[in-house]
């Protein structure tokens, strides 16, 4: 995969099918562990890896997953930065990403500016996010001064995504938080959905076939699972069951 190509590949394959991303965070485990989850996310028929989580780490230890997981997998990598210290120049593309309900402007534009520069001169994929967290938000709810979203609340939803795609964000993604309990009401992705003709990204507790497979039938081009990969294995292949019902719609 060559950068400036990640988000034109991705888009080509939701005009056939919603994707899978597969959610790394190099916090969590180190660099080792973190290839072999992307590896996991491969076998499992995963179209893409993100790299990020909620709070800033060295940018060494990104420096060092992101070049674990491309030797552990062919996938392309793709930034997902809490803040403008988790690039990395070995990575192909990134989400350039506001929190668009955080009262922090440090989410909504700081970070963004501080990391723009070395956007540039890492020559890193752009790929423009509109980032809305719902109810409960989990650790981005917090670390992110987000103000949260209902889950139910559609009216508020849908003016965020529909404010996204008029600032000309490439996507939106509708957030519940790594380690959700569930993911996000089939309502709300629907009217979203059918309120903008950007992709939608979906994530956050999506933890079972069933609840991946309610996430696309309600419009998600694209669903995000982090959490489930690192409990995986013992589990009747889990992983490999999630992704085939997203890609099989
Ligand atoms: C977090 O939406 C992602 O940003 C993934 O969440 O860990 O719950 O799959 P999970």
């Amino acid at each position: 995969m060559k950068r400036g190509e990640v988000w034109r590949t991705l888009t080509a394959t939701i005009g056939r099918r919603p994707a899978h991303l597969g959610l790394v965070d190099p916090d969590k485990q180190g660099p080792e562990r973190a290839g072999e989850l992307a590896g996991a996310f491969f076998r499992a028929g995963s179209d893409g890896i993100m790299i990020g989580g909620s709070t800033g780490v060295d940018p060494r230890i990104t420096d060092a997953t992101v070049l674990q997981i491309r030797k552990s997998c062919p996938l392309p990598t793709i930034l997902f930065p809490a803040g403008a210290a988790c690039l990395s120049r070995h990575a192909h593309a990134l989400f350039f990403m506001s929190l668009l309900n955080s009262r922090d402007r440090r989410f909504l534009i700081e970070e963004q500016r501080r990391g723009a520069p070395y956007v540039k001169r890492f020559r890193l994929e752009p790929i423009s996010m509109g980032y809305i967290v719902f109810e409960p938000g989990m650790r981005v709810g917090e670390v992110g001064h987000a103000e949260l979203v209902g889950r139910d609340d559609i009216r508020l939803a849908v003016e965020y995504a529909i404010a996204a795609e008029l600032f000309g964000m490439a996507c939106v993604y509708l957030e519940s938080g790594s380690g959700a309990p569930e993911p996000l009401p089939a309502g709300t992705v629907r009217a979203v959905k059918r309120s903008v003709g950007i992709p939608v990204i979906v994530g956050g507790g999506v933890t079972s076939p069933e609840s991946a497979r309610a996430v696309v039938r309600a419009g998600a081009d694209i669903v995000v699972t982090g959490t489930v990969a690192e409990f995986n294995q013992g589990r009747g292949d889990l992983l490999s069951r999630i992704v085939a019902a997203v890609r099989k719609g």
